[in-house]
């Protein structure tokens, strides 16, 4: 029934069926993440770091009516120019796929696909998380429902300071999700190296990493994993001029009333808007240093297996 609707490429399958490593990746920080073209280069060069490291990159969306597992160029094209692409979480993706609608998938989406598929490693730039303000607004990103009950390990830079960082780890300690920090004892902040909260457990190689998922998995603990992968120290940006930056665009998002899945997007592009351009090149960075330690657990997690 499942192959309905889900589309894995040949060399992936191929990959999957042999126990070889392979890395999922997120479309929404293309399509909405990011601006055209530079985000067409950064597709193509985030599956190059995770192939250099000897791994299989899936880059997963929804297009014609199928949930892609690994697109091909004119696929990666089409996710970057965006038009009419939407962003797609959980609660979307039977409306997108009934309809034929072209979806980006979030997080959440990245892991549902990559389960399906049964790609255990998944590379991104941030997670979503408990809004700021949500305990009237109730925003809550549906990726921490979905690291509650989805088998993926999910690399990221941590989450963006827009987002409550200390009410998101609350949720994800209520909901028995590892928070695991990559060399840090410190959650990250994306372009920070810090949030100045503690992880779970500070974790030194993938190879760590990887028994800690065998561990979680072959005890029939559902659910993801969140590994926090500091941005590179040369590519941190200052805390505090960040907060003011994060500070204006939430201003901007409340006279604006914006609300709902548009907030994330809103309040992603303006901090770009405001930071001209520097916040882009180390959000570029981030993310390629979470696909090559992505490849790498995927790497060691094959081993095990
Ligand atoms: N955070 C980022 N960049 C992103 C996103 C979050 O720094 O591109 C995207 C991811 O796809 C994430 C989604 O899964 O936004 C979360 O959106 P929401 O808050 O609406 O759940
Ligand atoms: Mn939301």
């Amino acid at each position: 029934m499942m192959n309905n609707y889900l589309s894995v490429s040949p060399e992936i399958q191929k990959a999957l069926d042999e126990g070889r490593p392979v890395v999922a990746l997120e479309s929404t920080i293309l399509s909405h993440g990011m601006p055209y073209p530079e985000n067409v280069t950064f597709s193509h060069k985030v599956e190059e770091i995770v192939r250099a490291e000897g791994a299989i990159p899936a880059t997963t969306a929804i297009i014609g009516g199928k949930l892609k597992v690994g697109l091909t160029s004119e696929e990666l094209e089409l996710m970057c120019r965006a038009d009419g692409v939407g962003k797609v979480s959980r609660r979307d993706v039977a409306v997108y796929l009934a309809t034929g609608k072209t979806g980006a998938t979030t997080v959440a989406t990245t892991m549902m696909l990559a389960e399906m598929a049964g790609i255990k490693v998944f590379a991104t730039g941030g997670i979503g998380g408990v809004h700021r303000g949500a305990e009237t607004t109730m925003d809550i990103s549906a990726d921490l429902q979905e690291l509650a009950h989805t088998d993926v390990a999910v690399v990221c830079a941590g989450a963006k300071s827009l987002l409550d960082i200390p009410k998101t780890l609350e949720y994800l300690e209520t909901m028995g999700v590892p928070v695991l920090g990559m060399g840090t004892e410190d959650f990250p902040a994306f372009y920070c190296r810090k949030s100045g909260c503690k992880v779970d457990a500070k974790i030194d190689t993938p190879a760590e990493v990887a028994k800690i998922l065998k561990t979680k998995w072959d005890l029939g603990l559902a659910g993801g994993v969140v590994i926090g992968n500091p941005i590179p120290e040369e590519f941190e940006l200052d805390y505090d001029e960040m907060e003011k930056v994060i500070q204006r665009a939430l201003k901007a998002a409340e006279e604006e009333g914006i609300h709902g899945k548009d907030t994330t997007p809103f309040l992603l592009s303006h901090i770009k808007d405001y930071t001209m351009g520097v916040s882009f090149a180390s959000n570029l960075q981030l993310a390629y240093n979470n696909a090559k330690v992505a490849a790498r657990i995927a790497m060691e997690y094959a081993k095990l297996k």
